[in-house]
């Protein structure tokens, strides 16, 4: 006969939740019980810039194609989650970005000249206004939510009431960084808003070989706060979730994670053929899935929109694009600007360095290291 055991195993009751979330889905059907207020006016904005970013990306596409800009990262049906989460700050907030919150740029004001500029390979396109409490676009994947961990405590520390809200893709949860960083935040109860854009894909790497996790909002019960899995074609239900986590933050009640299920209709960068991973039929459903097709649909039913306010958009948008293309064309690159940008105070290597270039582009001497390097 077995013997009962003197401990029993039992159930362990976890403190945090973790919850799912859509308000509009994937036909534009809504679900009013859930719907977050709204006025008028900002869902007009709000749609607006969501068919901006996508003409943005568009253009930068072109400009890419035609050797005017450097690589690019089209982030093309991945416009609701960083627009929603952008709504839902104040101008104090910050916005930490990784490299596909386009939407979010616009929202919170960058010149999008910048924002060619720094895809253009400019240290200008780096320099946000000083208005404007956002940090640059990170390329190294992860390492901006440390930041956002130092910023959220730095909020706390001096009482000032803002919250950080901070980016990375399911790739990047992968990173030591993403750990730590959340690590750090659940324990000081920072306010951090740490959102992942699951677009299902890491360059060529699926989601599914990325974690074994059912969902990588999951991974918040770990850390001690609270996840959400929302809808992130969705811009309602990114704006409910966004809401709530940031009053939570306000409160003093610490960091959320918000995975945003999303899909990267385009390929990774402009250095990429996504034909080499990933099949058409793959991409396919997610076409239909797209958020500015269903936020469009939103807007008409609430007749805020037709097709000829449509179009007064969209020519006010080519306007803007046309300026701003113009803008960033007529920008004089500064050679020396790569050496200047790191530091306050730039260090002998760096001055050393400088001076060398500015030897060889100005017309001196090759110095001795060049003569080294032309006889290779
Ligand atoms: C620390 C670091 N490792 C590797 C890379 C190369 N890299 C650039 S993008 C990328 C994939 C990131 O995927 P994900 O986090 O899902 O973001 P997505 O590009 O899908 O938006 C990798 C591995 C990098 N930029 N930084
Ligand atoms: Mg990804």
């Amino acid at each position: 006969m077995l013997k009962e055991p003197a401990v029993p195993r039992r159930p362990i009751e976890l403190q945090n939740r973790l919850e799912y979330l859509q308000v509009l889905d994937e036909n534009a059907k809504l679900d009013a019980a859930l719907e977050p207020k709204v006025p008028d006016k900002d869902l007009v904005r709000l749609y607006k810039t969501m068919l901006a970013c996508r003409r943005l990306d568009e253009r930068c596409l072109h400009l890419q194609r035609q050797g005017r800009i450097g690589t690019y990262g089209p982030s093309k049906g991945q416009e609701a989650v960083p627009l929603g989460v952008a709504y839902c700050l104040t101008k104090d907030d910050w916005f930490v970005p990784s490299y596909r919150e386009t939407a979010g740029f616009l929202w919170r004001g960058w010149p999008i000249d910048m924002f060619m500029l720094w895809w253009g390979g400019h240290e200008a396109g780096s320099c946000i206004p000083p208005h404007i409490n956002d940090l640059p676009l990170s390329v190294p994947i992860s390492s901006q939510i440390q930041h956002a961990a130092g910023i959220a405590w730095g909020s706390k520390l001096r009482k000032d009431g803002t919250v950080c809200a901070v980016f990375c893709g399911d790739g990047g949860t992968s990173e030591g960084d993403f750990h730590e960083a959340l690590n750090w935040a659940a324990v000081f109860k920072a306010p951090m808003i740490m959102i992942v854009q699951n677009n299902g894909w890491a360059i060529s790497i699926p989601r599914e070989r990325q974690t074994a996790s059912q969902t990588i909002a999951q991974k918040a019960l770990a850390y001690g706060m609270d996840g959400m899995q929302i809808d992130g074609n969705d811009v309602l239900a990114v704006i409910a979730a966004m809401r709530e986590a940031v009053e939570k933050a306000r409160k003093g009640g610490g960091p959320t994670l918000i995975e945003a299920v999303t899909y990267r209709l385009a390929m990774h960068t402009t250095a990429d053929d996504p034909k080499k991973y990933r099949s058409e039929e793959q991409v396919k459903p997610w076409e239909a899935k797209e958020p500015l097709i269903r936020f469009r649909k939103y807007m008409q039913t609430k007749k805020l929109l037709d097709e000829k306010i449509e179009q007064v958009m969209e020519e006010e948008i080519r306007k803007e694009l046309d300026e701003a293309v113009a803008r960033y064309e007529a920008y004089k690159h500064d050679p020396y600007a790569m050496f200047q940008h790191m530091y306050a105070t730039m260090t002998p290597e760096l001055q050393k360095q400088m001076a060398e270039l500015k030897d060889y582009l100005e017309g001196g001497k090759p110095s001795a290291e060049k003569k080294e390097l032309s006889r290779v």
